[in-house]
């Protein structure tokens, strides 16, 4: 039997996109070769690259699917696989096919809180101060919170769940948040007589179908104003 040619690949790129949920079995695309001597049985497919555990070429029909359970975007987005179409007559001799594959984004992941006031192995909150004689619109604080997934699926949206004083009476309607920047305001004046502190309930949203979202505690505490008329002496 003539045995001297290399199997060809007539199609040796492939690029393809794919969801990062894709589950195990899900098929991705079929690669083709054939063996151009006389009676040669096709070639026999078999994957490298980095990362080609998470996918599989059946070695017959050469259907590519994913494998192994793990996408996940986060973690790597794009795969840079070989699919190799090797001789059944002689091993060694083979063509080979580039299949490039992007992970599209899904929303799996939520708004994660930073720049709080806490350590780092503490749930988050975050602690502001504010002068009892600060005036409308004053800046209070601001919060912020990171998403790890793209696009839409990472745009933060921030408001106010709920604010209510150290003596547990509503005071939703004392401060502001807002949306994009995480800036809190004051709304209205604070009770210099009675309520030193705040207890402030807010949420991160981001913007995906369905939308994930977190909340982190904050504290306001009031503190006492300077005493009239010493406000030009002190630094
Ligand atoms: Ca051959
Ligand atoms: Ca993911
Ligand atoms: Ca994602
Ligand atoms: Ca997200």
């Amino acid at each position: 039997m003539d045995t001297d040619n290399v199997p060809v690949c007539p199609i040796p790129e492939i690029f393809h996109e794919l969801s990062e949920a894709s589950s195990n079995s899900t098929y991705v695309t079929v690669v083709e070769a054939y063996d151009p001597d006389k009676d040669a049985r096709p070639p026999l497919f078999y994957l490298s690259g980095e990362g080609f555990e998470n996918f599989r070429v059946d070695p017959e029909s050469g259907i590519l699917s994913v494998a192994g359970g793990s996408l996940d975007r986060e973690k790597k987005s794009s795969y840079s696989l070989t699919v190799h179409a090797r001789d059944r007559e002689e091993p060694g001799s083979e063509c080979r096919i580039h299949v490039r594959i992007n992970l599209l984004d899904e929303n799996d992941c939520q708004p994660v809180w930073r720049y709080t006031s806490g350590m780092e192995d503490e749930p988050p909150y975050y602690k502001f101060a504010l002068k009892e004689d600060s005036p409308i619109g004053s800046f209070v604080g601001k919060v912020s919170a990171e998403d790890a997934d793209i696009g839409i699926n990472s745009r933060i949206s921030y408001s106010l769940i709920s604010a209510v004083t150290q003596f547990g009476d509503p005071a939703k309607d004392q401060f502001g948040v807002e949306p994009r920047s995480g800036v809190i305001s004051l709304l209205r004046p604070l009770d210099r007589e009675l309520i030193s502190e705040y207890n402030l309930t807010l949420k991160a949203m981001d913007g995906g179908t369905p939308s994930l979202s977190t909340i982190v505690p904050v504290t306001v505490q009031g503190t006492p104003a300077r005493v009239h008329g010493c406000s030009s002496h002190g630094q």
